[in-house]
C-alpha cells in the first residue's frame, strides 16, 4: 500500500457548507407563459460553500466545492419530470418553477479518493415568506404582497466532517482552505431566526452566514436549556403535590 491510501488516524477535518433554497414570485407575464399556468414561483435549491463572495447577491458559494464533491443529487417531488437530478459539477444547484413546497432529498457524493459514503440531507423547499410566529397555521400572503417582500431565503449551515481521512484526500482538502466566514454580521440572517414573527425577516437583501450567528445560536440553545430545566422543576414540584394528594385520598379511602 502506498502512503496515499493510508488513513490519518485521530484527525478530523471539516468543510462548512450551506444547503437550502431561494424563491421568487413569478411575474404575471411569466405565469401566463407557462403551459400549465399553475406555476407561481421560481426557485433554486443548492449546496454551496458557507461563505459568500464579497459584494455578491448569492447566498454562500464563495468557494467552488468541486475539489471534494463529485456529484449532488436533488430528489424533487414526483410531480416534476425526471425528479432525480444529478449535478456533476459546480454550481451544485437546480432551478425550477412550481406551485408547491415539498421535501427535497439531497445526496452528496464525494470524489472517489475520499473513500467516503455519500451523505443525505433533507431540505423543505420554502416558497412563502416567514409569517407571524405563534400562529399555528401559516397563511402565505397574496402574490402581490409576496412579490413586494422580495426573495424568500431558507438556508441551513452545516459542516461536513471527515474523520481519519486518507492522506491523499487530506492533501486535497488542505490545498483548498475554505474562505472564513465574516466575524460580524454584515447582512440579514438567512432564515426565520433573523427576527421571528416578522415579515421583515424575509426582507432586506441577500442574507449571509457569519461566525457571529454561530455564537448567537449557542446562546439561544443555552437559554432554551435553562427554560427547559425551569419547566422540569415546576413539573416535579406539581408532581410531588399530586402524589401527596393521592396519598391523602388513599388514606381517607382506607379509613372509610
Ligand atoms: C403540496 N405536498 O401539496 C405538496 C406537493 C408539489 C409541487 C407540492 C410541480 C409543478 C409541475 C410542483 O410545483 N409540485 O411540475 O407542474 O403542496
Amino acid at each position: 500500500m502506498t502512503t496515499e491510501r493510508v488513513r490519518v488516524k485521530g484527525l478530523s477535518i471539516y468543510r462548512p457548507i450551506i444547503y437550502g433554497n431561494t424563491a421568487v414570485v413569478l411575474t404575471p407575464e411569466e405565469r401566463e407563459a407557462h403551459p400549465s399556468r399553475e406555476h407561481t414561483h421560481r426557485w433554486t435549491v443548492a449546496v454551496r460553500s458557507a461563505a459568500s463572495a464579497e459584494e455578491s447577491d448569492i447566498v454562500g458559494g464563495a468557494d467552488d466545492l468541486g475539489y471534494f464533491i463529485r456529484r449532488v443529487t436533488f430528489k424533487l417531488h414526483e410531480t416534476y419530470p425526471n425528479p432525480s437530478r444529478n449535478i456533476d459539477k459546480p454550481p451544485f444547484e437546480v432551478t425550477e418553477t412550481g406551485w408547491g413546497e415539498f421535501e427535497i432529498q439531497i445526496r452528496i457524493t464525494f470524489i472517489p479518493e475520499a473513500g467516503e459514503k455519500p451523505i443525505l440531507l433533507y431540505h423543505h423547499l420554502k416558497l412563502h415568506p416567514w409569517t407571524a410566529s405563534g400562529a399555528d397555521v401559516e397563511v402565505p400572503p397574496p402574490a402581490d404582497v409576496a412579490a413586494q417582500l422580495g426573495p424568500v431565503h431558507s438556508w441551513q449551515y452545516d459542516e461536513i466532517i471527515f474523520t481519519d481521512p486518507f492522506q491523499q484526500f487530506l492533501n486535497t482538502l488542505t490545498a483548498h482552505p475554505p474562505t472564513p466566514l465574516p466575524k460580524a454580521r454584515r447582512r440579514p440572517v438567512p432564515f426565520h431566526i433573523a427576527n421571528p414573527g416578522s415579515l421583515e425577516a424575509s426582507k432586506g437583501g441577500v442574507p449571509e452566514f457569519s461566525s457571529a450567528m454561530e455564537k448567537e445560536e449557542i446562546q439561544r440553545l443555552e437559554e432554551a436549556k435553562k427554560s427547559v430545566v425551569g419547566e422540569q422543576e415546576k413539573l416535579r414540584a406539581s408532581l410531588t403535590e399530586k402524589e401527596k394528594e393521592l396519598e391523602r385520598l388513599r388514606r381517607e379511602l382506607g379509613e372509610a
